[in-house]
């Protein structure tokens, strides 16, 4: 029998956070932000908008205590820009946020979608108002991408997750220059059957670099008669060579309880995209889309998610 999981994150108590009535234009919904801390101390959120034809954009929210007090953007911060890129045909969604010392930018890895199905799309920014953007850097069907911070045996790393039907499983890409991409390596597979995260798993936000290792959240999804079911779990993978899987927990720390979580535009669902970790080294803040309908916080410790990873079987 496993360890099983203590509460390891705890929700905002003013959650849904954010919702498509706070918007400063008119959205269906609001939804699966990726995070940064900028280093004035504000927390950016870049939110995932999807309009009332079904299409998403990329819109940022600001706020100075990342709870409260959200300044929007009046108007789409990245919009997609399918005569430049058809793949965004159908819209861009689900970023991730990493920021890269090396070129002191942030990378915005999101998934654009159009007839193909989803791809990973990369774009490069400064300020969140001027954006480089490189195009499609993985094709379809792929998506629950991120930039690792800095280069791995000088090489630039992606992890992502490709659909080979019927299971997804997370991978690695390596590149010297952020445009081709080679040396693909399987980081972790779905389990099958009952498992929690049978058939279908995905990175949640970018990994977060602690002394043990690079912590990942990542969601299963369970299927079951009465619809899928988004959860999320841990795992550690090596600092050095980031495809070998260190620990993994059994049981799934978090998933959708409040109503907010439980019925929306697509029932059962958290969905992180982002995460801060606080000044102290240890306190994450990790910013989920609720039910595809609304963005939450909850909050943990990295310490007391190591420490449960610690005493998980290899
Ligand atoms: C996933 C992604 C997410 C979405 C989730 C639940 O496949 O498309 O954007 O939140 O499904 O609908």
């Amino acid at each position: 029998m496993s360890h099983p999981s203590p509460d390891l994150l705890s929700r905002n108590e003013r959650n849904p956070i954010l919702t498509s009535s706070d918007w400063p234009y008119r959205v269906n919904s609001v939804f699966n932000p990726g995070a940064v801390l900028l280093p004035d101390g504000t927390t950016l959120l870049l939110c995932r908008v999807e309009d009332r034809r079904g299409h998403s954009h990329l819109c940022a929210a600001r706020s100075a205590n990342g709870v409260d007090g959200w300044r929007m953007d009046t108007e789409p911060t990245l919009s997609a820009d399918p005569e430049r890129f058809p793949e965004e045909l159908w819209g861009i969604e689900d970023p991730r946020v990493t920021f890269i010392p090396e070129l002191g930018r942030y990378a915005v890895v999101y998934t654009a979608y159009t007839h193909a199905g989803p791809g990973v799309a990369l774009a490069l920014t400064d300020d969140f108002r001027k954006f480089d953007r490189y195009g499609l850097i993985m094709q379809p069907e792929d998506k629950d991408a991120a930039l690792l911070p800095r280069r791995i045996g000088g090489q630039w790393a992606l992890i992502h997750r490709p659909v080979s039907d019927p299971q997804a499983h997370m991978w690695i890409s390596y590149s010297p220059d952020l445009r081709s991409w080679g040396n693909h390596r399987k980081m972790l597979e779905a389990r099958r059957g009952a498992w929690w995260d049978a058939n279908k798993i995905g990175l949640s936000p970018p990994p977060i670099e602690t002394p043990q290792g690079w912590l990942v959240i990542y969601h299963g999804v369970r299927m079951t008669a009465g619809g899928c079911i988004y959860r999320l779990g841990l795992a550690l993978f090596d600092l050095r060579n980031p495809e070998r899987c260190l620990k993994r927990g059994d049981e799934w720390i978090f998933g959708p309880e409040e109503p907010y979580e439980r019925r929306g535009d697509v029932d059962d669902v958290v969905f992180p995209c982002g995460c801060i970790l606080a000044p102290d080294g240890d306190t994450l803040s990790l910013y989920y889309g609720a039910a595809d309908s609304s963005i939450a916080l909850a909050t943990g410790s990295v310490r007391a998610m190591l420490e449960w990873l610690e005493v998980q079987d290899p």
